[in-house]
C-alpha cells in the first residue's frame, strides 16, 4: 500500500502520473477510497492551497493539481459507487455562479451516488435561476449548493431566497458545503443542512429524508 504522505507530495508538486500511480497502488494494497482522498488527495491540496496563500506557488501549479486530483478520482470513481443500492433520494447538486472549483462538488457528488442517491449535476458557475430550474425540473428532496470563495458563498443565500420567493422552499432541503463554509453560516442563510465533507455529505442529507 502506498504511503498517503507520498500521494499527498505527489498531488502538491502536480505529478499526475505519480498521483494517479499512488491512487492506484493503495486502492489495490486495500485502502479505503474515502481515506485515500481525505488522508492522501486532500492533504495535498491543502498544502497547494497554503502555498499559493503564501505566494510559493501560483495558478499554473494549482492548475496542475487539479488535473493530478482529477485524474485520481477517475481511478477512485469505480470504487467509490457501489451498484446495486436501490434510489433512497433525488440530489441536484452545483457549484455556484463565479465559482469554477467543482472537484470538491464532484467528490461530494460521487459519495452520494455510491451511497444510493440519484445525483443531477449542474456543474460549476451555476446561476440562481438554473438552481432554480434544476429544482423545478427534477423536484429533488435536496439541493446541493458548494462554494470554494468567499466572494461567491453568497450566491447560496440568494438561491434559498429565490426558492422561498418562488413557493418552493419547503419542497426542498438545502445543504450546503465548501472549504469557506461553516455550519454558522449555513445556518445564517438559512440552509438545512451542512457537510464539512464529502463522507459527512451522505448521512447529513439521510438525515435530513429520514432515511
Ligand atoms: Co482556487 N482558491 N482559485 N483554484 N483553489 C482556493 C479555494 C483558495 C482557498 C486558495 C488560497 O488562496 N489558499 C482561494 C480562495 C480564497 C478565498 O476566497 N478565501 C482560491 C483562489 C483565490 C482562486 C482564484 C481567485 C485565483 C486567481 O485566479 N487569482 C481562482 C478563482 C477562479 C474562480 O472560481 N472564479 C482560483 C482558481 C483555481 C483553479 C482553477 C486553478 C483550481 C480549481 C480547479 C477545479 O476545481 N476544477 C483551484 C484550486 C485547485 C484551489 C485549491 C488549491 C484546492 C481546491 C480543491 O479542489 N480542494 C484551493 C485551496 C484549498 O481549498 N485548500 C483554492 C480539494 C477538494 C476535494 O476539497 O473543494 O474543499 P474541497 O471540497 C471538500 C469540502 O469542502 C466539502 O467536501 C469536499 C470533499 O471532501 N464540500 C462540500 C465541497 N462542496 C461541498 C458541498 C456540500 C458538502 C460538502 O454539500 C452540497
Amino acid at each position: 500500500m502506498a504511503d498517503m504522505s507520498l500521494l499527498a507530495q505527489a498531488l502538491d508538486q502536480g505529478d499526475r502520473e505519480k498521483t494517479v500511480e499512488l491512487t492506484r497502488k493503495s486502492l489495490d494494497g486495500g485502502a479505503n477510497p474515502q481515506d485515500i482522498i481525505s488522508k492522501g488527495l486532500q492533504a495535498g491540496m491543502a498544502a497547494v492551497g497554503e502555498k499559493f496563500s503564501s505566494g510559493e506557488y501560483f495558478l499554473p501549479d494549482m492548475l496542475m493539481a487539479a488535473r493530478a486530483m482529477k485524474a485520481a478520482l477517475e481511478v477512485l470513481s469505480p470504487a467509490l459507487e457501489k451498484t446495486g443500492i436501490p434510489t433512497i433520494g433525488k440530489v441536484v447538486i452545483g457549484t455556484v455562479e463565479g465559482d469554477m472549483h467543482d472537484i470538491g462538488k464532484n467528490v461530494v457528488a460521487t459519495f452520494l451516488s455510491g451511497n444510493g442517491f440519484e445525483v443531477f449535476d449542474l456543474g460549476n458557475n451555476v446561476s440562481v435561476e438554473k438552481f432554480i430550474d434544476g429544482v423545478k425540473e427534477r423536484e429533488p428532496e435536496i439541493l446541493g449548493m458548494s462554494a470554494l470563495l468567499t466572494t461567491t458563498m453568497p450566491v447560496m443565500g440568494r438561491v434559498i431566497k429565490a426558492l422561498g420567493e418562488l413557493g418552493l422552499r419547503s419542497s426542498v432541503k438545502v445543504v450546503v458545503g465548501g472549504a469557506p463554509v461553516t455550519q454558522d453560516y449555513a445556518s445564517y442563510i438559512g440552509a438545512d443542512g451542512y457537510a464539512h465533507d464529502g463522507g459527512r455529505a451522505v448521512p447529513v442529507c439521510r438525515e435530513l429524508i429520514g432515511k
